[in-house]
């Protein structure tokens, strides 16, 4: 798009807003503050279990994973921040990463911790790690939960996430009681350990790899334990944990009311944990998530900024850094389209019962058009126009490839 055909665009959209008693410059500056964070897994190609199919150019240490985000960084203006994930991203040299983070103006989300698969450690998690039957396994997972939060400590990272496959595939396989029981008694010793500053964002999912039962299978079984931790742990909300049809923007109202809500995995979903790229599927229940969340800190239920915000999705057939701008950009309309909610109206309509009324005001904002204020926001910021166009035209990933060579692969998912 022209930069005269942009301008214009503007001003359409400036005198539409305008005359609805919306100010542009507000909303900007709104837009071009919120910003996400990228998982260090996100940037190579993901795979299924049937195959995995390499993008090439893909970060190959910890370093280039940085280099990427801060590539992210400078066209989108979107996120300014990575979540690592242990023991795929222990740093060989905390200075030298910390310099370099630094240097790209990239900051440490939440560590994540790993006690889903075997990598080496001595006990095995195939039958589960904080929830296991064997108290020398849940204490190795405890210990990894513990080395993760040093290593985030040692970055000025501010958060622990902790996602567990525990869980059993067949009935009779595990004591769901004493599971739950044990898990709850691991959490609170690794919550035992979190620094005061930090907050403890504890994620849930109904199912895989376990296909019987899960021990944190939802939001209220997280929210439970959360409970029983203390005020710093919260449940995390990952859009691709829910069963088919789940009401998420409900959930995130209730958690955001309990002051319980830790934060997002944003991703999209047909079917099940299918990490599509944010917005790609149901915009118009981001665009209902992000009204209860502007509901929720408008009416203090929760403050904004005691919220986590970050992308999980992988991918086997996408280059993985124009999935990620395109799912920073789909965040980005979600949030600014419900910034454009009329809740003096909204709230009048709930009050007299006005249904149709109530629905129009949601669709009088998800149906205009915000890609040039997201737009605006971005060039403000310093960030490209329109950062795929610029991907593409530049040839980064040729030049990726180049330096990184063809069969350069992530550690990761
Ligand atoms: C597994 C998962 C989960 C975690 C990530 C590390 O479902 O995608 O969402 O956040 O792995
Ligand atoms: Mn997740
Ligand atoms: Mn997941």
């Amino acid at each position: 798009m022209s930069s005269s055909f942009h301008q214009k665009s503007l001003d359409l959209l400036s005198e539409q807003l305008g005359s609805k008693g919306i100010h542009i410059n507000s909303l900007i500056s709104k837009i071009a503050t919120f910003q996400i964070a990228v998982p260090s897994w996100a940037l190579g190609a993901g795979g299924t279990r049937f195959g995995r199919f390499s993008i090439g150019g893909e970060p190959r240490n910890l370093e280039e994973k940085l280099e990427d985000i801060g590539l992210l960084a400078k066209l989108t203006k979107r996120t300014d921040a990575v979540s690592l994930h242990i023991p795929w991203d222990i740093p060989q040299d905390v200075q030298a990463i910390r310099q370099k983070a630094a240097d790209l103006q990239i900051s440490f989300d939440a560590m994540n911790s790993n006690t889903f698969q075997d990598y080496g450690q001595p006990l095995s998690y195939k039958m589960g790690s904080l929830s296991n039957a064997d108290p020398a396994i849940r204490k190795q997972a405890v210990e990894h939960n513990l080395q993760v939060i040093e290593i985030g400590k040692s970055l000025g990272s501010k958060g622990l996430t902790v996602w567990l496959a525990d869980g059993s595939n067949f009935p009779g396989q595990a004591h769901i009681r004493k599971a739950l029981q044990w898990t709850t008694e691991s959490l609170k010793e690794i919550y035992a350990s979190l620094p005061a500053d930090w907050k403890l964002l504890l994620e849930y999912k109904p199912y895989e790899p376990n296909f019987y039962h899960t021990v944190i299978p939802d939001w209220g079984t997280s929210a439970l334990i959360c409970r029983q931790l203390g005020d710093r742990a919260k449940v995390l909300v990952d859009l691709g944990h829910h069963l088919p049809n789940t009401n998420i923007e409900q959930i995130v109202a209730t958690l955001m009311h309990q002051n319980l809500l830790a934060g997002f995995h944003f991703n999209d979903s047909k079917y099940g944990d299918d990490d599509l790229s944010t917005g790609s599927v149901k915009p118009y229940q981001l665009f209902l998530i992000f009204c209860e969340l502007i509901g929720g800190a408008e009416e203090n239920a929760q403050t904004w900024e005691s919220i986590s915000w970050m992308i999980d999705a992988s991918h086997n057939t996408k280059d993985p850094l124009e999935d990620l701008i395109q799912a920073l950009e789909a965040i980005s309309q979600a949030y600014a389209k419900a910034l454009l909610v009329d809740r003096k109206k909204l709230a009048l309509c709930q009050n007299e019962g006005d249904v149709v009324g109530a629905q129009e005001v949601l669709q009088d904002a998800f149906l205009t058009d915000v890609r040039t204020l997201v737009c605006e926001a971005r060039i403000q910021s310093g960030g490209e126009a329109d950062p795929l166009a610029f991907y593409r035209k530049e040839k980064i990933r040729a030049k990726l490839i180049a330096q990184r060579g063809k069969g350069a692969q992530a550690s990761g998912l």
